[in-house]
């Protein structure tokens, strides 16, 4: 599997020396500096879940997961609850990580020429329903204004659940001439789908924050084009921000955005659960929307009428989510470095007689590491005790620690704990009145934190790739979907196949769950998730070489001799299946 983990940490220049590694290190490796490494032991870690009572996480990840995803967005800040179903308050904890993402995926799609522009949040009926045929799908979802007031509008408006019917009959407008293409906007706003599925923060709720990209080409193949290298920058979202693996492939057809020709998507997996989300969305919608909203421009030669070929793309406050769910831990959130809000906490430990040293060698390590660009923080609150401290930020997920007491002064050293593996070592501080020595202990900081994100990644992909069976008959099909496995199959690419998948899988699932109640233990049969199977992808070839299967151009198309898994007809493709939020 290749770790293509980005390892420079946002917002940290060191100039030329600035740290560039590769990963394959385990924590251990990683604090060869003569330290000594200790982990907390579980003794210790019960008495700290009995001290905490209220402020921790009363519940274990693997045992209730839902319990403990609710617990974790709400207790580490992230998210206060709303008197409306599905909507949420973004605090500025969780909001500063979308500023992350939102940095990083502007300034790649500005390099790429797409420029932003606003659309209104409103969109008439009339305009809504030229897009009739891919509506069908979607109406009930759609929320209206009806009244303003206590008076009835005359035509009630709908809050735009997407913004095809808004921008689309602006840019026929502006597309006239093969001179106005390639046309690349893209809007960053909030929109609402009024959904009726049980409601998760951040992974499905009825508003969120996204960006939606509308591009219209002259050319098919440079849109093609376009469609992968978006896709490619969702990839780098969740691999090289957020430390989630995913895999890249095409949607079924059962699965794609009706409205247009082909639909890409990025994967990701939640193993404690065994769930597969979406990640992020690029469509090729080939002249479709030309057609149904009239954009023509006059080609280059003859003059004549043409339509563009058009692209949208989709990536949302889900991504939050999904990071929350597959890197956090009994203790709280775990955060990756690059998008932090604080990579770095530092706290005094306090006696009375020392504390003045204490405090002021803090603030020497705090205004260094600003210094070099890293979000830190000195937490100098007097009414908390340090082990209160320790708690609140390992609940919210602060990737590195430092702990300074009246000991380390004596030394000229601190206590350093990472908050992914719990190790703990010590480590020298820097003489303030040596910028060198000032250097070098921020770039091992540095170091520190690109490791962490490096760890994250890797330990979330051997994970994710324990949970991916090949298989190609029903039997061990179904086997993997109650282990809570995604299943990669030899796929005939049929969409009764598909229906017919979701059906058995729904009934079998259910009958071994029975099975399980009857025959085992009554207890177990939470263990076994319910719900329909869906195709998640398929793998383009290079995600299957990604994923270490040596064949991958035969795995993309399958010999013809190869049979579906499901139907037994001809293999066309191989899927990837699985449980899906
Ligand atoms: C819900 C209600 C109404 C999804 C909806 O993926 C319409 C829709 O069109 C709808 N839910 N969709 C598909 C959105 C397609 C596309 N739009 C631009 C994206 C990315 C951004």
């Amino acid at each position: 599997m290749d770790a293509a983990v980005s390892t420079e940490l946002d917002g940290l220049s060191l100039g030329a020396n600035a740290t560039r590694e590769r990963g394959g290190q385990t924590a251990e490796q990683t604090e060869t500096q003569g330290q000594v490494v200790k982990r907390a032991s579980s003794g210790e870690s019960k008495k700290r879940v009995e001290r905490e009572t209220k402020e921790g996480i009363d519940c274990r990840k693997l045992e209730n997961f839902s319990s403990w995803y609710q617990q974790v967005v709400i207790k580490a800040d992230l998210i206060e609850l709303y008197d409306i179903s599905g909507c949420y308050i973004f605090r500025p904890w969780s909001f500063a990580i979308w500023e992350k993402i939102v940095e990083f995926f502007d300034a790649e799609i500005k390099k790429l020429g797409v420029q932003n522009a606003y659309f209104p949040l409103f969109v008439s009926e009339r305009r809504l329903r030229t897009e009739q045929e891919h509506l069908e799908g979607f109406a009930a979802e759609v929320a209206w204004v009806t009244k303003s007031g206590s008076s009835e509008l005359d035509e009630p408006i709908a809050i735009r659940p997407t913004s095809e019917t808004i921008i689309y009959p602006a840019m026929s407008k502006w597309i006239r001439s093969h001179r106005d293409l390639p046309l690349k906007l893209n809007q960053w706003s909030n929109v609402v789908r009024w959904e009726f599925k049980h409601p998760t923060p951040f992974i499905r709720s009825r508003e969120f924050l996204w960006q939606e990209g509308h591009t219209a080409y002259a050319d098919r193949s440079e849109a093609d084009h376009e469609v992968l290298q978006i896709l490619e920058l969702y990839r780098r979202v969740y691999e090289e921000l957020l430390a989630v693996p995913v895999i890249k492939g095409t949607k079924s057809d059962r699965e794609r955005f009706a409205g247009g020709l082909y639909t890409t998507t990025v994967e990701a997996f939640v193993p404690a659960n065994g769930r597969a989300v979406q990640g992020a969305t690029s469509h090729s919608l080939g002249q479709n929307f030309a057609r149904m909203f009239g954009i023509y421009y006059e080609g280059k030669d003859s003059g004549e009428k043409l339509m563009p070929w058009q692209n949208s793309w989709g990536c949302t406050t889900r991504t939050i989510g999904v990071a929350v769910m597959v890197h956090g831990d009994d203790r709280g959130l775990v955060l990756p470095p690059r998008v932090a809000p604080l990579q770095v906490v530092i706290i005094p430990i306090i006696t009375k007689s020392a504390s003045a040293d204490v405090i002021s060698a803090c603030e020497a390590i705090c205004s260094c590491l600003q210094r070099a660009n890293l979000r830190v923080k000195f937490d100098d609150r007097s009414e908390k005790t340090p082990g209160w401290k320790f708690n609140e930020w390992e609940l919210r997920g602060v990737p590195l620690r430092i702990e300074v007491g009246p000991r380390d002064v004596q030394a000229g050293t601190a206590t350093i704990a990472r908050r992914d593996t719990m190790e703990k070592w010590s480590i020298r501080v820097p003489n303030h009145s040596i910028s060198e020595e000032e250097d070098a202990f921020a770039q091992e900081i540095h170091q520190t934190l690109v490791r962490i994100q490096t760890n994250l990644f890797e330990r979330a992909s051997a994970e994710r790739n324990a949970r991916i069976r090949c298989v190609s008959d029903w039997g061990t099909f179904m086997q993997a979907i109650v282990q809570r496995c995604m299943a990669l199959t030899p796929w005939c690419n049929l969409n009764e196949c598909e229906e017919r998948v979701r059906q058995q899988s729904v009934q079998d699932s259910l009958a071994y769950r029975e099975r399980l109640a009857t025959e085992t233990d009554p207890s177990a049969t939470d263990a076994v998730l319910s719900g329909a199977v869906k195709t998640l992808c398929m793998p383009f070839a290079s995600e299957l070489e990604r994923l270490g299967l040596t064949n991958a151009a035969e795995w993309e198309a399958p010999a013809p001799e190869k049979q579906c898994f499901a139907c037994n007809g001809p293999a066309r493709r191989w899927a990837l299946w699985g449980r899906s939020y």
